[in-house]
């Protein structure tokens, strides 16, 4: 625990703490606190793996052609039914549905978006390895009661939240609402999310990086140079030696990095290069950069900074560099060198 650790403080109290000093309203604390239920939820289904049947494929597709997992599709359908009813709310997107959701009209409509990727790193789930769901929360225009997909594509800078819940040893709840970037932690027997975390804050300088080596062949120049100059440690131009770490799933290798540090890295490749990237910029990178940013350190797609990034498309993806400032400036230097 930090030294900034207060046990006594749930996500309810602080969360009116914000209300309290203007920075949140009643229908943003509500978004939140509902998020943070269905995460719950989800979080003692991961738990209870292959005992609960949730393990293995759902035999289904996404739009992005990927194949479901069960997790997926049951973790969706968590996040959606939690956050219909409750009034904050004019709509929902996320990744694992074609087009974005209206609030059915039975129910009173809120000002605000949310977007999440209801299960990430999907890929871990039958190997019991942590897995998370990440979201981000955008105000819906003025005079638009009914949103469509054009109504979410709004820059990350316009986020008022952002978090995601990682399901690891312990199930921790990463939030930020543009005001620092706090960590929670889920008391399992009181059942509530309590700040362990308050103001993280991600070392400048890094000896850790976290990238998928064996695309290395598919890579760009700017990056093929980058990553080679990593690895070529002490003896190299950087003059230190560096670590690596990749578990697969973004949103703990973000915590990692929220935690000690690091760079974590999925740039553009010939194999994604068509789609502009592995990762999808309103599910994963705005959410994520906004935290990180929050924390002191820094996003960028290789040449812009995420989240200045216009987005075109719901399920747009992008190249992404994210993590300790300096480390983060030094890959996009590769970039912009080499262009
Ligand atoms: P998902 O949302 O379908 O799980 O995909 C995103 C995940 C990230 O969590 C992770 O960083 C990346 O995909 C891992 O990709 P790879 O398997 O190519 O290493
Ligand atoms: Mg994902």
């Amino acid at each position: 625990m930090s030294s900034s650790t207060s046990q006594s403080i749930s996500l309810t109290r602080y969360l009116i703490e914000e209300q309290r000093a203007g920075r949140i309203n009643a229908d943003l604390r509500l978004l939140i606190e509902v998020v943070a239920r269905a995460c719950k939820t989800i979080s003692i289904a991961v738990g209870k793996g292959a005992l609960g049947g949730v393990l293995g494929d759902a035999g289904t597709g996404n739009i992005q052609g990927e194949a479901q997992k069960k997790l997926d599709v049951l973790s969706n359908e968590i996040l959606l039914e939690a956050n219909a009813w409750g009034g904050h709310l004019a709509g929902l997107a996320s990744e694992e549905m074609d087009n974005s959701h209206p609030i059915p009209d039975v129910y009173p409509r809120g000002n605000y978006l949310l977007l999440f990727d209801p299960l990430d790193g999907s890929s871990n789930i039958d190997v019991n390895i942590s897995v998370g769901t990440i979201f981000s929360v955008l105000r819906c225009p003025d005079g638009v009661s009914h949103p469509a997909d054009e109504h979410f594509l709004q820059p990350g800078t316009s986020q008022v939240c952002a978090g995601y819940t990682t399901y690891g040893p312990s199930t921790m709840l990463v939030l930020t609402v543009g005001n620092g970037t706090h960590a929670f932690t889920l008391d399992r027997e009181v059942g509530s999310f309590m700040l362990t975390t308050r103001g993280m804050t991600i070392p400048e300088d890094t000896k850790e990086f976290a990238v998928n080596m064996s695309n290395q062949r598919f890579w760009e120049p700017p990056m093929q140079h980058y990553v080679s100059d990593l690895l070529a440690g002490k003896e190299g131009s950087r003059g230190k030696d560096f670590n690596m770490r990749w578990v697969a799933s973004m949103v703990a290798d973000v915590h990692r990095i929220l935690t000690r540090g690091g760079i974590f890295s999925y740039p553009l490749d010939s194999k994604c290069a068509a789609k502009g990237g592995k990762l999808r910029l309103m599910y994963e990178a705005n959410p994520m950069s906004f935290l990180v940013e929050q924390a002191g350190g820094a996003a960028n797609t290789g040449r812009q900074r995420m989240l200045e990034v216009q987005p075109n498309g719901l399920h747009q993806r992008v190249p992404v560099f994210i993590g300790s400032k300096n480390e983060v400036e030094t890959a996009v230097r590769y970039h912009l060198e080499h262009d």
